[in-house]
């Protein structure tokens, strides 16, 4: 071999080694940010709105490096400066801007946001930015200095700026673009609205210079007895103590560090959380410098053929589909009040299961849910189309699921992460999915792996599920609008379903639209009736699939998607809803809430 040659192979294999050696399982994501004193970046901040990037692009579309992320003010009366926050518009974070100002109800582009603050800096710790959630991209500057980057609407994520900070006052800009991009997670079409902006909290968070940066307590895998874990130290030093105790069970466990970890397994015999009773119980964590508590669940979750076992016994899901829309209002939900309205309506409708759609919600809405007792479905916006063979977009979709995990990977309720919905069958597509399935399993081998299905085919009896992703998923999720895109209502309960896999199916998704209040004949598109005779003849069909373990209606409540612009029907809302936007309860919801009730208990 040429040295030339050999000397590449060692610095290409050198570099991919040290790579490895680098990469962390987990995103950096400081785990439970709400034990932690906050100081909150909320509330009103300056917006610029800029569709040509005018703040960030030269005319010669190159980079600027004195772009808006300046916050540049006029020192004298002839200074050009053509762009000025402190007399911009304002709006609210957390909060889209599109239900915030009417020019910007359709707005796809970037808007500048900008916050002054006041910060007091201590010695002896580390400060942490961090977004909740940024639609869709991010890019953060700290008094002028860019602190990185973010690409994905609905996963949270941080910068440690504690050299950035100053004593004093301090401004914080960030631009954010929520141009719909083909090669995007999700795509260019979706079917909710691509509301834009900071969605969600934003805050800096102090911590000691070494403190407790994650950190993972669940039950080892199939056992009820062996709570298994690790908490990571952030500058700890190997053979320092760590303490992990669960004050009720009596349980007061110590580990050392070594690699920044300690793992520690505890013997106990927990109250096993699920759907009946939630119980969570608080769990310490403690260093010499750093203590946390949280409140964790402990459960099992496997399958058996076509059961989903919760505890070792079976479990039939009933359950609702939920966009993180805000009730009454339409826009994101940014308070834990809108959560809990949404939650409190799945459960008068029955339910011990909600699917949360089609991308990871808040931190605040699995929580509560978490403690109302719903078993949870989540999952990232790998939907329709998108581009399977892009490597951009696998590492995007992994990096969306990375976060997702990361966040909730404590969280009992949560069973089930999906990788996909509706994505059409071919080689890539099999081979991106079956890439992210393995990538979920290695992060949390102790979840179940799903994906919603809309591929089933035309079968001798009926429908057949034969998609080659049914072997790579745990659970099979099928979509399936009988009544509404294919038949006639009056036509799906007799239809049959067969599986060529014996895994567990949940319906997950079925329904038609209505506009609350329009009544008529059953067969009158819209009506309400029409909407509960295509639910009644659904219930029929799914009484008679033997290997159904559950399912999750869509939706709960009617959400806006620019996909509906039907006049005096949709207004740009998908009527798909269980209830309106205005939270009135529909006809449908109480045909669902009695099979929810009366059977399958
Ligand atoms: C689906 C999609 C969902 C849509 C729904 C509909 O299959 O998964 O995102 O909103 O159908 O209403 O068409």
């Amino acid at each position: 071999m040429k040295p030339i040659k050999s000397l590449l192979i060692i610095l290409c294999i050198s570099s991919f080694t040290t790579l490895f050696a680098q990469e962390k399982e987990f995103a950096d994501l400081l785990q439970n940010i709400d034990a932690r004193e906050k100081v909150s970046l909320n509330g009103l901040w300056d917006i610029i709105v800029d569709p040509l990037e005018n703040g960030y692009y030269n005319h010669r579309l190159q980079p600027m490096d004195n772009g808006y992320f300046m916050n540049a003010k006029m020192q004298s009366p002839s200074d050009l400066i053509e762009y000025n926050f402190d007399t911009s518009d304002q709006i609210m974070v957390p909060g889209d801007w599109n239900t915030q100002m009417e020019k910007l109800y359709y707005y796809e582009g970037t808007i500048w946001y900008k916050k002054d603050f006041h910060y007091t800096t201590k010695t002896n710790e580390l400060v942490y930015l961090y977004f909740e959630a940024v639609n869709y991209e991010a890019i953060v500057y700290l008094n002028g200095e860019r602190v990185g980057t973010h690409t994905g609407g609905y996963t949270p994520f941080q910068f440690e700026v504690t050299d950035k900070l100053k004593e004093g006052n301090n401004f914080v800009v960030v631009k954010v673009d929520n141009k719909r991009k083909r090669e995007n997670v999700p795509t260019v079409n979706q079917d909710w609205w691509n509301y834009g902006g900071i969605t969600r909290s934003v805050h800096l968070i102090p911590t000691p210079k070494t403190h407790i940066s994650d950190y993972y307590v669940q039950l080892a895998k199939g056992s009820t007895t062996n709570i298994e874990g690790w908490v990571a130290v952030e500058n700890g030093t190997d053979g320092d103590n760590v303490e992990i105790s669960i004050p009720e069970l009596r349980k007061n466990v110590k580990s050392v560090i070594e690699n920044g970890r300690a793992n520690f397994s505890i013997n106990a015999k927990p109250t096993l959380w699920e759907p009946n009773n939630p119980k969570l119980y608080e769990v310490t964590l403690k260093t010499a410098t750093d203590k946390l508590t949280d409140a964790i669940g402990f459960r099992t979750v496997a399958t058996q053929g076509s059961k989903i076992l919760l505890n070792g016994k079976e479990i039939f899901l009933k359950g609702i589909c939920i966009h993180e829309e805000a009730p009454f209002k339409t826009g994101r939900v940014t308070s834990k009040e809108e959560c809990i309205t949404l939650l409190q309506w799945a459960k008068e409708l029955g339910c011990n299961y909600i699917r949360l759609a089609h991308y990871p919600h808040s931190e605040t809405m699995v929580r509560e849910a978490e403690k109302m007792g719903f078993m949870i479905w989540s999952e990232i916006p790998v939907y329709w189309t998108i581009q399977f063979e892009n490597k951009d977009t696998y590492a995007n979709a992994k990096n969306q699921l990375t976060e997702m995990i990361s966040r909730d990977k404590n969280r009992a309720a949560i069973l089930m992460w999906s990788v996909a919905n509706e994505t059409p069958e071919g080689e890539a597509r099999l081979n991106f999915l079956s890439d992210l399935a393995d990538e979920a399993r290695h992060l949390d081998n102790t979840r179940l792996i799903t994906a919603a299905l809309d591929t089933q085919s035309e079968g001798d009896n009926g429908k057949m599920i034969e998609d080659p992703l049914g072997k790579v998923v745990d659970v099979i999720g099928i979509n399936h609008y009988c009544g509404w895109y294919v038949d006639e209502p009056q036509n799906c309960a007799s239809v049959k379903w067969a599986s060529a896999y014996d895994k567990p199916m949940i319906m997950s998704e079925v329904g038609g639209g209505a506009l609350y209040g329009l009544h008529g004949n059953k067969n009158e598109r819209w009506t309400e009736e029409y909407q509960a005779d295509v639910y009644k003849n659904n219930i029929e069909m799914m009484r008679n699939i033997e290997f159904l373990s559950g399912l999750s209606p869509w939706i709960l409540m009617d959400f806006r998607s620019s996909r509906r612009p039907l006049k005096r029907i949709q207004e740009d809302f998908n009527r798909k809803g269980l209830i309106s936007e205005q939270g009135m309860k529909k006809q449908a919801f109480y045909i669902i809430r009695d099979y929810y009730l009366k059977e399958n208990n």
